[in-house]
């Protein structure tokens, strides 16, 4: 009841400076799939809401703010987060996909306050700017989770805790693999498609391979750009390394899609990808590995995106006000082609 109060005057007060629920967006950016949408709510509905017990007592009320669906990667972390976060389980989902969109989780995050949910989950676009809304949910005494890519905030109680990848260890077994890999290969030249710039896989990702790569003089990177992890943008940001550099010898693609659009662009080059080019690449999705099978692809590091399962488990610890381990690493391995056709079977995304 006290966080209902709070977070009606919380409201009330953003009415005053910005307009509550006044958000078209998340609403129009909301799934539309089986799950509760993230409708924008009128204060007259929020009172009301308040009166009246409107959520079941038993389901966990939890708003998921998603990136969006750019890859295999995000819509196989999607529907790990759908399936653990159903009614079955004893949760009420609201879906919002913020379509690669900061602006949009935070739009997001307000409507999730507004209705009064139990916790709020969040897969962060970028690390920064968390801060203000997050403070808001602190306010409204609603625990938050942050999946995948991390934040970046001066003040760690703004979030319960975190679970997802170690992406600078990531990019260093990338490195590591590859100068292994091509170890008795003289002056090689690189080229990384990275991830958006500012999230969390990118930054680890560029930094973990970065740094690792520089102790092997056979590596030369010529050049670092975002694909904006969509396999659309890595082939067009490919096909302009092709036409700049003309001797490219390793693709470091940052995640699959990535990678499957530069394939394309190097065999439009008339290259031969996984041959005369090594691809290296990340989140070992199913397709990277038919990609290894037809020798496109030489290897991908794994980045696992089922975390719908600890999720569940999280929330239902933190209403229950148990403690929680605030920062929660997912074991990954390196997949390179040979082991493909024995792995492939075994994958579950
Ligand atoms: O590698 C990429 C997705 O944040 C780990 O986001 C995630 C990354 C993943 O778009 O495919």
């Amino acid at each position: 009841m006290k966080k209902k109060l709070i977070a009606l005057l919380m409201c009330f007060s953003m009415v005053m400076a910005v307009g509550c629920g006044s958000s078209g967006t998340t609403s129009s950016s909301t799934d539309t799939g089986a799950e509760a949408t993230t409708a924008p709510v009128s204060t007259s509905d929020t009172a009301a809401a308040s009166d009246t017990a409107t959520k079941s007592d038993k389901l966990i009320t939890i708003g998921f703010s998603q990136v969006g669906a750019e890859s295999d990667w995000r819509v196989a972390n999607t529907e790990s987060m759908k399936s653990a976060l159903s009614e079955a389980n004893g949760f009420k989902l609201i879906f919002a996909d913020a379509q690669q969109k900061q602006e949009n989780q935070i739009k997001a995050v307000r409507d999730f306050i507004s209705q009064d949910v139990d916790v709020i989950a969040i897969a962060p676009v970028t690390e920064t700017g968390w801060e203000t809304v997050l403070g808001e949910a602190k306010a409204a005494g609603i625990p938050v989770i942050i999946v995948d890519r991390m934040i970046k905030v001066s003040d760690d109680s703004l979030y319960s805790c975190w679970i997802g990848s170690d992406f600078q260890k990531e990019g260093v077994n990338a490195a590591e693999w590859l100068a292994n890999y091509a170890k008795d290969k003289k002056n090689q030249n690189v080229v990384v498609l990275q991830g958006t710039i500012g999230s969390s896989a990118e930054i680890g990702r560029t930094k973990g391979f970065g740094e690792t790569i520089k102790k092997y003089p056979n590596f030369k990177v010529l050049a670092e750009q975002t694909g904006e992890f969509t396999q659309a943008k890595g082939q067009e940001v490919m096909e302009s390394f092709l036409k700049k550099y003309k001797d490219i010898n390793v693709v470091v693609a940052q995640n699959d899609n990535m990678a499957f659009g530069a394939i394309d662009a190097l065999k439009a080059a008339g290259k031969t990808p996984g041959k005369d080019v090594t691809i290296v690449s990340f989140d070992a999705v199913k397709a990277a590995f038919n990609s290894m099978i037809a020798g496109d692809m030489n290897v991908s590091v794994e980045c696992n995106p089922l975390h719908g399962p600890k999720v569940a488990e999280l929330a239902k610890k933190l209403i229950n006000k148990e403690t929680v381990q605030k920062i929660q690493y997912v074991d990954e391995k390196v997949y390179p082609a040979e082991t493909a056709k024995t792995e492939l079977p075994n994958r579950k995304y």
